[in-house]
């Protein structure tokens, strides 16, 4: 059972989608294992992009990221990373498949409305800048059985 962080980004927030992209995540089966509204400062924005640091799109990116409210998750499922960034679509809303949320309610690249990780690696590093381990909780659901076979 993998996890995976979810950042349901400021443009996102402000449009009133928070719903609407959650609906999509639970309806899918995903459990829910963490979840918070906060403001990113641009000191957490900057470990969670390290890796862009230096790009043309960098000082934008942090701008944008802490420029409102955010909500954060965290999923648990089946091959959760790889099904989350699916249900997300590509990262320029342009080119993501119709059906996901980002070709769903986007045009913009710099307004792409939802975050997911994009590895293994990548979760076991975003999660905890996030979340403390407490908040993380373990649960299962009644509905379980019929969504993960064993
Ligand atoms: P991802 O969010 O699909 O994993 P990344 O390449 O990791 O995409 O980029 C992180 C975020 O940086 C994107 O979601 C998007 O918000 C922003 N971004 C990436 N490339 C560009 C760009 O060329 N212009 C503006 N923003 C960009
Ligand atoms: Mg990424």
């Amino acid at each position: 059972m993998e996890r995976t962080l979810i950042i349901i980004k400021p443009d996102a927030v402000q449009r009133g989608l928070i719903g609407e992209i959650i609906r999509r995540f639970e309806r899918r089966g995903l459990r829910i294992v963490a979840m918070k509204l906060m403001q990113i400062t641009p000191e957490l924005a900057e470990r969670h992009y390290a890796v862009h640091r230096g790009k043309p799109f960098y000082p934008g990116l942090i701008r944008y990221i802490t420029s409102a409210p955010v909500v954060v998750m965290v999923l648990e499922g089946t091959r959760a990373i790889e099904v989350v960034r699916r249900t997300m679509g590509a990262t320029n809303p342009a080119e993501a498949a119709p059906g996901t949320i980002r070709a769903d309610f986007g045009l913009e690249v710099g307004r792409n409305l939802v975050h997911g990780s994009d590895s293994p690696e990548t979760a076991a590093f975003e999660i905890p800048l996030f979340f403390t381990d407490d908040e993380i909780l373990s649960y299962s659901r009644a509905t379980d059985p019929w969504i993960f076979e064993s």
